[in-house]
């Protein structure tokens, strides 16, 4: 159906974007890996960038197509990091905008961990702040990396990322 004002929403088809594990460098050279578990939950890890070595495990997140092929994934992190990352596979191409509040940008070595380990200091830091001014940090990504594991495999991100193979998210497809 059409997209009009009255019915705002397009058709949504999620399955060539849920199972999808991708790993990517942003133009700054943060390099990100992410995979959609299902279709409201991923994982990731951190390779590099300001927060290199944090890892993350069943993060909620939303996740629309805007059209055929484009997709956008957003979300809040306990931290208190915000989250919009648009995906078009096709053209092996993302981009990614961070909010971070501002005490990341001064203490980021806090976040980097297993976050899911740690939730409750997340919670905490998150409420002591500064949250303002917010660290923003909007970029174009290359998708290097990408497979299908199907959806809520616990093997595909489960170690952190200073555990794995030397080349790991060198890989190139
Ligand atoms: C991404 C950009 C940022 C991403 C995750 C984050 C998995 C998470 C940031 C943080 O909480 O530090 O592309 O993909």
């Amino acid at each position: 159906m059409a997209t009009t004002v009255e019915n705002p929403v397009p058709p949504q088809d999620l399955s060539d974007i849920v199972g999808k594990h991708l790993i990517y460098t942003y133009a700054n050279n943060w390099q990100y890996e992410m995979y959609v578990k299902n279709a409201t939950t991923i994982d990731y890890r951190i390779h590099t960038g300001h927060v290199g070595g944090r890892w993350v495990k069943d993060q909620e997140v939303d996740l629309v197509v805007l059209t055929k092929g484009v997709y956008k994934l957003s979300w809040n992190e306990p931290t208190g990091t915000s989250v919009c990352v648009n995906i078009i596979p096709a053209e092996r191409l993302l981009h990614g905008t961070i909010y971070f509040p501002h005490w990341i940008k001064d203490h980021g070595h806090r976040t980097v961990l297993f976050q899911n380990d740690h939730l409750d200091d997340m919670l905490k830091y998150r409420d002591e702040g500064p949250a303002y001014p917010i660290f923003f940090v909007p970029e174009f990504a290359k998708i290097t990396f990408i497979e299908d594991c199907g959806i809520d495999d616990d093997t595909v991100i489960s170690v952190a990322p200073d555990q794995l193979p030397a080349d790991y998210a060198d890989r190139t497809n």
